[in-house]
C-alpha cells in the first residue's frame, strides 16, 4: 500500500515533515531529551558530531561516543510531541520514503529518554536517578491507537478505582519498559519505579498557583497506591507515550529520570544541571554496551 502525501508528509528536500531529517541521519540508538538545549549537554561528551539539524523544538545531533553511533533528539514537552517524534523516527527506518511503502524488514531502535522528573514519595532523594519500570499515561495518547495488547489493564483498573477516576477523563494506560535495556541500565543506586505521565505540568500534576484543581488530593492518593508491592514514584510528561508507541512500533525503550523535585518535602535541586550531567554521563557509558 502506498502511503499518501497527506499522511506521510515529506519536505522538499525529502526529509520527514516535523523533524526535518532523513534516514541516513539517525543511528539505531537514540537518546531523547525534552529540552533542545540538553542535546548539546549530551553531545559535548561525543568524540565527533557528524550531523546537526534543528526544526521547531526538534533539535537533532548524531555523532560517535567511544565508537558507538548515537543520535540525540529533543522532543519538547509532552506526549503530543512524542507522537510526532516516535512516528517520524519509525518512518525513517521502517518506511521506504521513496516508494512510500512499509519495508519488508523491520528495524528496531533503542530509545533512551534522559529527562527530569518530580518524586511523589518522601523517601526519594532529590538528585537521585530513577528508571521507570512502568509508566502510566494520564494523557490520552495511546487511547487513539489499537493498543490493548501492550497495556496492563489490571493496574489501571485498580488505580481508577483508587482515584475514583470518573467519566470526564480518558482511561489511563500502563506500559512497561524494555527489560533488556532495564538490565543494562540498572544499578544498585538507581531507583526503580512506576512513573505517571501527565498531560500538563501544573493542575494535572497537582500544582496550584492561582487555579484550584478538580481533585486537590490527587498526589496524596497516588502516593498511597500500591500494586503487587510496588508504588508510584514520580511524575513527568513523556514516558508513557514513549513506552506505548515503542511497544506498538516494535522498538525498545527506557526512561531515565533525574529527580529534581520532591513534591512531598516541597524541595527542588540546588544544582539541576550537574544532576542531569551525571545522569547523561552514566547513561552514555552504559549504552556503549548495546549490541
Ligand atoms: C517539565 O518541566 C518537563 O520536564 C520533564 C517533563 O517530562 C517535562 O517535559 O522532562 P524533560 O526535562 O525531559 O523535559
Amino acid at each position: 500500500m502506498i502511503i499518501p502525501a497527506s499522511e506521510l508528509i515529506l519536505n522538499e528536500d525529502g526529509s520527514i515533515y516535523h523533524l526535518g531529517i532523513k534516514p541516513e541521519h539517525i543511528a539505531p540508538t537514540i537518546i531523547t531529551v525534552g529540552d533542545p538545549e540538553r542535546v548539546h549537554q549530551v553531545t559535548k561528551y561525543f568524540d565527533t558530531i557528524t550531523y546537526t539539524a534543528q526544526k521547531r523544538e526538534f533539535h537533532t545531533q548524531t555523532g560517535i561516543y567511544k565508537g558507538k553511533k548515537i543520535t540525540v533528539i529533543s522532543t519538547g514537552i509532552g506526549t503530543d510531541n512524542i507522537d510526532i517524534v516516535l512516528n517520524e523516527l519509525d518512518a525513517l527506518v521502517n518506511i521506504d520514503l521513496n516508494t512510500r511503502t512499509i519495508k519488508k524488514q523491520h528495524t528496531s531502535l533503542n530509545i533512551i529518554r534522559i529527562g527530569t522528573s518530580g518524586a511523589i514519595q518522601e523517601d526519594i532523594p532529590i538528585d537521585s536517578f530513577l528508571i521507570s519500570e512502568m509508566a502510566i499515561g494520564f494523557d490520552n495518547l495511546l487511547q487513539f491507537y489499537k493498543s490493548e495488547h501492550v497495556t496492563n489493564t489490571e493496574i489501571t483498573d485498580r488505580l481508577k478505582e483508587h482515584l475514583q477516576w470518573g467519566s470526564k477523563k480518558s482511561d489511563p494506560y500502563a506500559v512497561s519498559y524494555d527489560k533488556s535495556l532495564g538490565n543494562l541500565l540498572k544499578n544498585d543506586e538507581i531507583i526503580n519505579g512506576i512513573t505517571i505521565t501527565n498531560s500538563g505540568f501544573y493542575g494535572p500534576q497537582g500544582r496550584i498557583l492561582r487555579l484550584p484543581t478538580a481533585n486537590n488530593r490527587i498526589n496524596d492518593l497516588l502516593q498511597c497506591f500500591t500494586f503487587k508491592n510496588k508504588r508510584i514514584t514520580n511524575l513527568e510528561m513523556e514516558t508513557a507515550g514513549i513506552y506505548g508507541l515503542s511497544k506498538l512500533l516494535g522498538h525498545k525503550a527506557i526512561s531515565m529520570n533525574a529527580i529534581l523535585a520532591n513534591r512531598v518535602t516541597k524541595k527542588f535541586s540546588n544544582n539541576p544541571l550537574e544532576t542531569v550531567n551525571k545522569l547523561i554521563a552514566y547513561t552514555l557509558e552504559k549504552i556503549t554496551e548495546i549490541r
